[in-house]
């Protein structure tokens, strides 16, 4: 037997080690990263009932969220919002009327002035004959009008108009926009409270150009007694 000097390995020893070693090397890699994904998973289980719940509505709807999430029927963030982790969005708040444009009549110059629509509503949710509304100078004429303007034109989606005496006059509903386009807007709700004052809405989309101004006609004579107006607000688009 003869012995040779060591030399190392041969070359194709080398590269078997290295192989090896690589593949080792990557096994660990693998198994790490399998095992952080699933600490990951643990973590973040999007279906994971948190501590505590016991509600078995609230299972069930976390079930029912879960699998439309698994069957991507559902965002993330939609499935957030179904199962309480997430608050929605606050809606963006009305801009209230600041200037009056024009108007047909007011009952005086200062209470039930056309003034009195200006700004946040100071007589809703309450109802009842209220100089801090506008009420025209006679109950039931023909027709009423009251043009308000906005001091920071936006493109708008919705008109409220808070009626707080005898709502359901309003007869017709324009908005002018900066380049002086009127759009008329049609009724989307009415919302009476208990008091009998209203929250109507107009208006379903977004206006194309920011709004100015917003013009209301009131077919008086429809409601008896005065129809008055506490405030209008413009609620601009998201
Ligand atoms: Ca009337």
């Amino acid at each position: 037997m003869t012995f040779l000097p060591s030399r190392g390995l041969a070359p194709h020893t080398r590269t078997l080690t290295v192989a090896l070693a690589s593949a080792a090397l990557a096994t660990l890699a693998t198994l790490a990263s399998a095992g952080l994904a699933g600490l990951f998973v643990l973590r973040h289980d999007p279906c994971a009932l948190p501590p505590g719940v016991e509600s078995t509505d609230a299972v069930a709807m976390r079930a029912m969220a879960c699998e439309d999430l698994e069957h991507h029927r559902i965002s993330l963030a939609d499935y957030r919002l179904l199962i309480g982790v997430d608050l929605p969005p606050a809606p963006p708040a009305p801009q209230w009327a600041s200037t009056v444009r024009g108007f047909s009549s007011e009952y005086s110059s200062t209470r039930w002035a056309a003034t009195q629509v200006l700004g946040a509503p100071d007589v809703y949710p309450a109802a009842g004959d209220d100089a801090r509304a506008w009420a025209s100078r006679d109950a039931d004429a023909t027709t009423e009008f009251i043009e308000v303007g906005f001091a920071q034109p936006q493109r708008m989606r919705e008109l409220r108009i808070y009626e707080t005496l005898n709502p359901g006059a309003i007869e017709d509903v324009e908005v002018i926009t900066t380049s002086g386009r009127h759009l008329h807007l049609g009724r989307a709700a009415a919302g009476a409270n208990a008091a009998g004052s209203a929250i109507t809405t107009y208006g379903t989309a977004c206006t194309n150009e920011p709004v100015v101004a917003a013009r209301i006609t009131l077919g008086s004579a429809k409601v008896a007694g005065w129809n008055e107006i506490d405030a209008i607000g413009a609620l601009p688009c998201r």
